[in-house]
Parts: structure tokens; C-alpha cells; sequence
């Protein structure tokens, strides 16, 4: 599992959550960061395990300074995903002082798993953020679900989520969907920030698993923009119950949207199929 410092950069760039303007990409000596001792080798369907890892810097040293702060770009975000986009999980480990990170998860079926280590690291320069991936196949009967097409209301524990009009979403370009959230009682919800964010919207292209994150940032909520190229996109929350997600993916095709939000001390996901031209 390694990685060029360019294939780092670039990935900085086109997949990062916040990553700042584009570096300058110099080739140079090959640098990489690399996911190590990793365990365990093999995880079974339903079953809590802990995942365990760490993450070595260029120099072969572990990386134990994350980047802090009061926003979403921090630390580490451990996203899970089945290859069909079914099933999402999402976790912040907490490095520990010598750069491991623990975290206890369940998969929940069997299947092909995409693990996305979004790393924050508290480095100067131009690399803000960077992802370190490794797929895990969890043995066992595979659930395959075809990924079902667009629709604009998803409900998830009696909680309605519902994209307004018929979203028309470009590649490359900044877009934004106004939702409108629900409690079980018809009331609009309001949301509580969850690791730094109002809401956080994790995107994932069907086939390929590229990836991107955007975030519904509290008025006045320092560090949770996310940046791609040129572009800044930041979703608010305009009055209770509505969202505006920003949503900038680097190329055409489906993806699914899975949002995640607190409301009322719950964490909801509600996923979406969306159309990118
Ligand atoms: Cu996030």
C-alpha cells in the first residue's frame, strides 16, 4: 500500500475534503505515506472486531500529529464502504500517542469493503489532507445491491429527507441541493454539530468508489469548507429544517450521496442516488 508523494498530491486535490489551493507538483526522490500494521487480516460478517493501524510518514517514522481544531478537518476519518454502495460506515479514531489508531467496527455483512483512512496531518505546507485506502473482503454470502435510481425523499427512523426540485449536477462545478428535514412528528428538525459539522456529505462514485466530502458548516464555523481547484464549497443551514449541501465531484456519473447529520441525539444517514453530467 503505497504511495507517491505525486499520486498523494493529486489525490489532495481531486478527492480531498478542504484540501487548500492546488500545489505546485514537483517530481522529485519518491516520498510516500503508507498504512501499517494493519490488523486483523481477516474480519467475519457481524461480528465486532478492532480495526488497528497506523500510518508512516515519508521518513518511515509513524505520523502522530493530526491537525486540531474545532472544524471537520481533523484528525482521522475512518470511512468504510461496500463496493455496491449499500452500506456506509463512518468513525474519528483517536491517534494515540505513538500514531496507532483503534477503532471498533462491525461489518455488517459479507462482501468487498473499501477502507478510506482520511488523513489530516498537522504539517506545514501545501498538503492539507490525504487518503490511504485498502480493501477488505469480508468472506461469506455477498448481498449485491444494484444502487436504486435517484429519488428525492429518503426516510431514515421516521426522519424525512427531501431534496427539493430535480437536482441537475455537473461535473467540476459547485453545486447545491436544498433539503428539507422532517421529524418522525412533521416537524422541521434542527441539527446538533457532529464532529465539527452540521452536516457531512460523503460522496462515492458507483463502479470506481472515487470519493469526496463536502460539509453543511454552523454560521460562523471556522475550518469546515471544502475546497476543490479553484472552488470553495460550503453548505449552511438557511432556516430549521433546510440544508444546503454543496456538492463538487471531479467527474461525470452516479454517485451516491450518503448524509449524515444529528437530529435529536440520533446520527441519521440518508442515502441518495444522484445523476452527474
Ligand atoms: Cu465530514
Amino acid at each position: 500500500m503505497r504511495f507517491a508523494a505525486l499520486a498523494v498530491l493529486l489525490a489532495a486535490v481531486v478527492a480531498g475534503c478542504g484540501s487548500s489551493a492546488p500545489p505546485q507538483i514537483t517530481v522529485g526522490a519518491a516520498r510516500t505515506y503508507d498504512l501499517a500494521a494493519w490488523s486483523p487480516a481477516r474480519v467475519a460478517a457481524g461480528k465486532p472486531t478492532v480495526l488497528s493501524f497506523r500510518i508512516d510518514q515519508p521518513s518511515g517514522a509513524p505520523l502522530t500529529r493530526y491537525r486540531t481544531g474545532t472544524g471537520p478537518h481533523t484528525g482521522v476519518h475512518l470511512i468504510i464502504v461496500r463496493d455496491d454502495l449499500a452500506t456506509i460506515l463512518h468513525y474519528h479514531p483517536k491517534p494515540e500517542p505513538d500514531g496507532m489508531l483503534r477503532q471498533r467496527v462491525t461489518f455488517p455483512t459479507p462482501g468487498v469493503y473499501k477502507v478510506i483512512v482520511d488523513t489530516y496531518p498537522a504539517l506545514s505546507g501545501p498538503l492539507r489532507n490525504f487518503q490511504l485506502t485498502r480493501m477488505m473482503t469480508v468472506p461469506g454470502h455477498v448481498p449485491h445491491q444494484a444502487l436504486p435510481p435517484f429519488k428525492p425523499v429518503v426516510k431514515v427512523d421516521g426522519y424525512r429527507f427531501a431534496i427539493q426540485g430535480k437536482p441537475k449536477l455537473r461535473a467540476v462545478q459547485a453545486n447545491f441541493l436544498t433539503l428539507h428535514v422532517t421529524r418522525p412528528d412533521g416537524s422541521p428538525a434542527t441539527f446538533t454539530p457532529w464532529f465539527g459539522a452540521l452536516a457531512h456529505a460523503i460522496f462515492f462514485r458507483e463502479g470506481t468508489l472515487d470519493y469526496f466530502h463536502t460539509h453543511v458548516c454552523a454560521a460562523g464555523a471556522s475550518g469546515c469548507a471544502s475546497v476543490f481547484g479553484g472552488s470553495r464549497v460550503v453548505g449552511r443551514q438557511t432556516k430549521p429544517g433546510v440544508l444546503r449541501v454543496g456538492v463538487l465531484l471531479p467527474v461525470s456519473g452516479t454517485w451516491r450521496l450518503f448524509l449524515q447529520t444529528r437530529i435529536d441525539g440520533h446520527v441519521l444517514t440518508a442515502p441518495f442516488t444522484l445523476n452527474v453530467r
